[in-house]
């Protein structure tokens, strides 16, 4: 690569610290050449052109500001308003409102604004996710030529969710001004063609990529990972028992952002569905760590009282003096904490009803001790099931099924077990994050791209 990489994302690691998957990831990838990292200051301020700068070494991170009706009407509003619940099959949760995608365009256009200033030619633009779907044709409008990368971390819409919007023909239009469009999955990619396929506007070229009037963009999958080594070897440090005195004995893990999409009241269900019909009378606990999450939007404020409502009723009738089934903790836990609850775990439950991959199957599995491992109990709607198949996969809308993983789990042989871990593993290991960003690149770098009309004749 010989310029340099400008990467984009709603967050930015504020600190020297950097953790959490894809912040180290993207923080290598930039180490690597020398690049900038701009993202959106976490506190709103005054809304103009200019840049804070966050860190300087080993390359420069730089924050703008959304001003106070920004962060309502662009951030909560219609990123997280709109788009989120659109991309995660809920239309029924997208608040329309005019104001919203009128703030969503500003945004992007100052970010536009932004960039133009400070793009040298060579240099790479890297995207990330719904925040920005029309910061490419921003740029383009604005005049930047530079090669632009997008991906998108949720998953990719249904053409017919489309129709939700406001101004659904805009979306195809604005994706094309991307010259490389990544998603999580192949079951995305196929969506995301569908779309393109049913848009007169676009052609097929015979690589398989899209051209749309004088643009080319190519669509591929990257399954984005965690840091695998890394997180197994910091769950295989002894530490303290993260429990103390107040063991749980055999336990299930949830482990979410408190989100309407990870289908945490169905997850309930499921567990009392299990306790109710189990055969045995060993006991069995499920711990449901939920910090909270866009806490300012009512369908959170919904889903929040509703999971403290389940579990009521869930501890109320199957609790015992010395027992509580359900453990529900509705705050973030350290990240070293977390890795050392993986490892214990007996299985883990993830049961989304729509999320682009899911990272906590994945550093579950990385977790795990290879000799005596728990199993991952996966829905088939989250990204990561594609792949890891050999996980116990469910339907996240049937609590029968759910309850019946649960127990399958529970019972399993330590063959099965091994065997089940060995290949979830090995999905993990071969698709982590620091493959997925240099494939990424790598293929943005080399997509088609031709600058000029002419090129296509
Ligand atoms: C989006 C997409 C896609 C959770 N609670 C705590 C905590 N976490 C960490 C987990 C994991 C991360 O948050 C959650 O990642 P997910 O992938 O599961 O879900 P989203 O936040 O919805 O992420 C998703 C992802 O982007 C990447 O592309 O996979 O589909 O929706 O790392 O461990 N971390 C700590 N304390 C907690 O209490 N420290």
């Amino acid at each position: 690569m010989s310029g340099r990489l400008i990467v984009i994302s709603n967050r930015i690691p504020m600190g020297d610290a950097v953790s959490g998957g894809l912040m180290v990831a993207l923080h290598d990838a930039l180490a690597a050449s020398g690049g900038i990292w701009i993202g959106a200051h976490p506190e709103a301020g005054q809304a103009d052109d200019g840049l804070e700068e966050v860190s300087t070494a080993p390359y420069q991170r730089l924050a703008f500001r959304l001003s106070e009706i920004e962060m309502h009407d662009y951030y909560l509003g219609y990123a997280n308003s709109v788009l989120w619940p659109l991309f995660h099959r809920r239309g029924d949760l997208v608040e329309l409102r005019p104001e919203y995608e009128a703030a969503y365009r500003r945004v992007n256009a100052r970010l536009a604004r932004i960039i133009r200033q400070i793009a040298g030619p060579d240099d790479l633009i890297w995207v990330h996710d719904y925040h920005f779907l029309s910061l490419a044709a921003e740029l383009r409008a604005a005049g930047v030529q530079n090669r632009i990368g997008f991906f998108l971390h949720v998953p990719f819409p249904a053409l017919g969710d489309l129709s939700v919007l406001t101004h659904p023909e805009r979306f195809a239009d604005e994706l094309a001004q991307f010259n490389l469009v990544g998603l999580q999955t192949r079951s995305d990619v196929a969506r995301c063609l569908e779309m393109f396929r049913a848009d007169p506007r676009a052609e097929f070229m015979p690589d398989g990529s899209v051209k749309f009037g004088h643009r080319i963009t190519s669509v591929r999958s990257f399954p984005i990972g965690i840091d695998t080594a890394g997180f197994a070897a910091e769950a295989e440090k002894a530490g303290p028992n993260p429990f103390g005195a107040e063991e749980p004995g055999r336990f299930i893990l949830g482990v979410d952002r408190l989100d309407y999409s990870k289908g945490l009241p169905n997850r309930f269900k499921g567990f009392a569905r299990y306790l109710e019909t189990r055969t045995d009378n060993a006991r069995a606990c499920l711990l449901q760590i939920a910090p909270p999450s866009r806490e300012q939007v009512p369908a959170y404020q919904e889903i929040t009282r509703e999971l403290e409502e389940i579990a009521g009723h869930v501890n109320g009738r199957f609790a015992e003096l010395d027992w509580t089934p359900l453990r529900y903790i509705h705050r973030p836990i350290a990240r070293a904490k977390l890795a050392r609850l993986y490892r214990r775990a007996k299985a883990c439950l993830v049961t989304s009803l729509a999320d682009g991959m899911n990272l906590v199957a994945k550093e579950f599995v990385a977790a795990q001790n290879p000799d005596d491992p728990g199993i991952l109990i996966l829905s088939r709607f989250a990204g990561a099931a594609e792949d890891m198949t050999e996980a116990l996969l469910v339907n996240p809308y049937d609590i029968e099924d759910i309850a019946k993983a649960i127990s399958c789990a529970l019972g399993m042989s330590h063959d099965e077990r091994r065997r089940r871990h060995a290949a979830c593993l090995e999905v993990v290991q071969r698709t982590d994050v620091a493959q997925w960003s240099a494939t990424f690149l790598g293929t943005l770098t080399t997509c088609p791209y031709p600058r000029e009309f002419s090129d296509l004749l």
